[in-house]
């Protein structure tokens, strides 16, 4: 764990049903996020078939196909996944903002926790920090996935 993240490291996986949407764009880094969380959510017992692993060309895309896994209750959690990088103009910022306020309209209408893995960073220097580099963000998603999919069990 990259930071002191207040998460939950005794819970049993092995019950629950994991969707993760993975963008295209910046795939290398993608991957090195979503081979992380993976690990983690193996670690915890969460089974291959209950993991639903659904690629989209960029981040612009990932609370489309959010929704549609988190739809009539078919996932206990879905983890959002995608890595937007600056260039001459603020567009990684404005697609993060926009993309950040429909992952969270998601979850509020599904009833379906999400996770919000989309890294928004200045450079790719910033970005392979956190996503194979020291800040160890993939791991952090996947332990907040575990603890909130959880809770959604345990309150529904
Ligand atoms: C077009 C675009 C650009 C310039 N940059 C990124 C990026 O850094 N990260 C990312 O995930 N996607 C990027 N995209 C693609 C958009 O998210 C989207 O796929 C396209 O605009 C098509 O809707």
């Amino acid at each position: 764990m990259s930071l002191a993240a207040p998460t939950d490291t005794a819970i049993d996986g092995t019950t629950l049903r994991v969707g993760i949407v993975a963008a295209r764009f910046n795939g290398d880094l993608v991957d090195a996020l979503l081979a992380r969380a993976q690990e983690r959510l193996a670690a915890a017992g969460v089974k291959p078939r209950h993991l639903t692993l659904v690629r989209v060309p960029g981040s612009h895309e990932v609370p489309w196909a959010v929704q549609q896994l988190a739809a009539r209750g078919r996932r206990d959690v879905v983890i959002a996944l995608g890595v937007l990088i600056g260039g001459e103009t603020s567009h990684h910022e404005m697609v993060g903002q926009s993309v950040s306020y429909a992952l969270q309209q998601v979850a509020l209408t599904t009833g379906t926790p999400v996770i919000n893995g989309v890294i928004v960073a200045n450079t790719r220097a910033q970005a392979e920090a956190r996503c194979r580099g020291r800040i160890n963000r993939g791991v952090e998603f996947a332990a907040a996935a575990l603890e909130i999919g959880t809770l959604k069990k345990e309150l529904s």
